[in-house]
């Protein structure tokens, strides 16, 4: 087959005093981290979208991006662009990839031919995943791009938009499911409102609800395996997302008897632009037990958008893998780049050395996770600071054996209070100098 990134060879571990910008410092599959090895923990996944059909466009100006694939068109695009990435993927040891329906087949000008489209290309990649053995993370519908969409697709007060979404959303779960894909994930695109003035927040919420309830049913009705998960984002496209974090969405689940059926798909830059952590959403998915998902990237502190920028921030990679290891892993979601070289980084190379980054930091942030929990480092601070939940009125309080009324006697008792030390500035010395170490 035709090779798309000449000059490239299959990167390998360089060891963490390399200077080959294509080569993984910290990356080695097969080391055993935590009783699996890395890969098993880290499940990395590529974005087809970022990765393949990203041209570096922005408000302000073109498409920047030089790719193997430039001059073709529709169908022929479609095949080139999915050939290249399976040689991306192969490339980087890369082993599960993410996609819309969207990027892998062109619109066409019918729902019938974009079907038709669909179809054909899923046969193009269903090849070269036999071919290569690199399997489908999770798939999920554009439903937001097309100008129909400008009202939200499942929440649009336009009932024709919802039955389009519905025809799209199934075809696009069959296509998962043909691809033996491990979970689909539902990313709320312009499910949102822009102003309350014209907008009836209940019945769109429902409407939500039973779109999500249909999709539920059908892949039952289908036999789909894989895990449906909800994508958290607070703002943008509209200003509200319905689906704000993790806890939003969680109590919408539980509203409308969903909560058996989804779990989240936790992308770091929503997390920071919902003002939390990205190790805050993963903490709250994991301590409710719907820690589903990654998409990996990172926001700029500078700036109030969606950036999607690589993960390269070793604290917050370190952090999250801390919440995947204390989940015993992720599977079967996966750490899936939703990450875009910045416009000014257009040749193909920046596409590998970025992925590299992203992996290393990945990696680093899984060794060095590993290593605070051997030592119990944070575990044991957290189990002393509440110690006195151990014993007598804290153990009586957890094992809810006593009322207001007792609380008052045993505080008029005992009301001259010493608390002790959180120690922040100590903790993140400590995690600094195991990362430092390692
Ligand atoms: C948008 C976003 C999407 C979803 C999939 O912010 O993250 O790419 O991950 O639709
Ligand atoms: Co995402």
């Amino acid at each position: 087959m035709k090779e798309y990134f000449v000059g490239i060879d299959k990167v390998r571990y360089g060891g963490k005093d390399s200077r080959n910008p294509l080569a993984f410092k910290y990356y080695r599959p097969h080391q055993m981290v935590a009783g699996k090895p890395m890969k098993d923990y880290l499940r990395f996944a590529m974005s087809y979208w970022h990765t393949l059909t990203g041209d570096g466009s922005d408000p302000f100006g073109h498409k920047s991006m030089e790719r193997p694939w430039d001059g073709k068109e529709e169908m022929e695009l479609s095949r080139a662009r999915a050939e290249a990435g399976f040689e991306f993927m192969e490339k980087l040891g890369i082993e599960y990839f993410c996609f819309h329906d969207l990027d892998i087949a062109p619109e066409g000008s019918s729902l019938r031919e974009k079907m038709q489209n669909l179809d054909e290309m899923v046969e193009v990649i269903e090849n070269l995943m036999k071919k290569t053995g690199i399997k489908c993370l999770w798939g999920t519908s554009d439903a937001f791009s097309n100008p129909r969409f400008v009202h939200g697709a499942a929440t649009s007060c336009n009932a024709e938009v919802f039955a389009f979404a519905g025809a799209q959303v199934k075809k696009a779960i069959d296509i998962t499911n043909r691809l033996g894909g491990e979970n689909y994930v539902f990313w709320g695109g312009r499910e949102g409102y822009e102003t309350l003035l014209n907008t009836d927040t209940k019945l769109e919420l429902d409407n939500y609800a039973r779109f999500l309830r249909m999709a539920v049913d059908y892949a039952k009705k289908i036999d789909f395996k894989g895990q449906f998960l909800i994508e958290p984002k607070p703002k943008e496209p509209t200003k509200h997302q319905y689906d704000f974090d993790t806890m939003t969405v969680l109590g919408f689940l539980r509203k409308y008897g969903l909560e058996e059926d989804f779990k989240m798909n936790i992308e770091a830059n929503h997390a920071t632009l919902a003002g939390h952590t990205f190790q805050h959403e993963l903490n709250f998915a994991r301590i409710n037990n719907v820690l589903g998902s990654i998409d990996a990237n990172q926001g700029d502190q500078l700036l109030g958008w969606d950036t999607d920028q690589f993960p390269t921030n070793v604290y917050e990679t370190t952090m999250a893998m801390y919440e995947v290891i204390k989940n015993s892993g992720i599977a079967p979601g996966g750490l899936n780049f939703d990450a875009k070289v910045r416009r000014a980084s257009f040749e193909a190379e920046d596409l590998f050395i970025s992925y590299i980054a992203g992996m290393d930091a990945f990696a680093k942030g899984l060794i060095v996770a590993d290593k605070l929990m051997e030592d119990r480092v944070l575990e044991n601070f957290i189990e002393d600071r509440y110690s006195s939940y151990r014993v007598g009125i804290g153990r009586d309080i957890v094992e809810d054996k006593v009322d207001f009324e007792q609380l008052t006697a045993y505080a008029l008792e005992h009301d001259k209070i010493k608390n002790k030390s959180g120690r922040q500035e100590m903790l993140e010395d400590i995690v600094n100098r195991y990362i430092y170490s390692i």
